[in-house]
């Protein structure tokens, strides 16, 4: 690619992307509101509120791909919401239809798409949503922007719901749900390589035994995770205890997000 969009390049993911994308594309274009520091090299920097639709389509413009994961990134209050995930992804879609480059997106989704299903359910790409709370309902959102923009405009995006991507697997939960970050790089390249993408649901998560999610239908993207949270089994095994059956951390996929109550504030 000529030029990579990066959004929410500050954030956690945000920068495993700034520091391990950079061969995917001759320029990397870093967007977030605030706090990119210096631009490196082969780095432009533009400042950015995704809720700001003309500063989204100069964002947008040029760039042939565009890794979309800046937004409110956990549950938050509708306000916050509705700004960054619901106005700022018709933002970014509407940026990519009426751009030159016509962008092919990675849709950073969760797996609070999800959340309400039993952990005993195996899930794959038809598997009904069921949001665990408004972050969870506005990643459904993204997913249907995502589709009725490919059915209509042509635009590829592939929906990662993502897992618990961070270092390590932090909880039992996680042996089910980790991606690691070497997983989610692989899964990015293959995004962009792969020669017709179309529009796929994928669950972003590494290889682990106890997955509660299924990808065949992906299959085509030629994405091989590597690791597996199970080598974390024991370490977090003798740093605490498993939940209680009846714990929302034991019950559901989303864990605690689907405790009760609204973010008001
Ligand atoms: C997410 O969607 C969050 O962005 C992340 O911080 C984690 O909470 C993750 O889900 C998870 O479910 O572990």
């Amino acid at each position: 690619m000529k030029r990579l969009l990066i959004t929410g390049a500050n954030g956690g993911l945000g920068s495993i992307c700034r520091d391990r994308l950079g061969h995917l594309a001759g320029t990397l274009r870093l967007s977030a509101r605030k706090g990119l520091g210096e631009a490196r090299a082969n780095e432009e920097i533009v400042y950015c509120d995704l809720g700001d639709k003309d500063a989204v389509e100069a964002l947008v413009e040029g760039c042939d791909g565009i890794v979309h994961m800046g937004g409110q990134a956990t549950e938050a209050k509708w306000e916050t919401i509705r700004n960054a995930n619901i106005d700022g992804m018709f933002n970014l879609y509407e940026a990519a239809r009426k751009s030159s480059t016509k962008p092919r997106i990675v849709f950073a989704s969760s797996n609070h798409a999800i959340g309400f299903h039993r952990q005993t359910e195996r899930l794959d790409a038809k598997s009904v949503t069921r949001p665990d709370g408004l972050y969870g309902i506005s990643k459904v959102f993204g997913e249907a922007m995502a589709s009725m923009y490919h059915d209509k405009f042509g635009i590829e995006t592939a929906c990662v719901r993502i897992g618990s991507c961070f270092p390590e697997p932090k909880n039992h939960r996680m042996l089910s749900t980790w991606m690691s970050y070497d997983d989610f790089v692989l899964l990015i390249e293959r995004i962009f390589m792969v020669p017709v993408l179309g529009c796929p649901i994928i669950y972003g998560a590494s290889n682990n035994a106890a997955s509660w999610w299924d990808n065949r239908e992906v299959a085509y993207l030629g994405w091989q995770p590597q690791d597996n949270a199970e080598a974390f089994r024991a370490k977090i095994d003798a740093e605490m205890t498993p939940p209680p059956g009846d714990d929302l951390n034991a019950l559901y996929q989303g864990g605690a997000f689907c405790g009760d109550g609204i973010h008001e504030d």
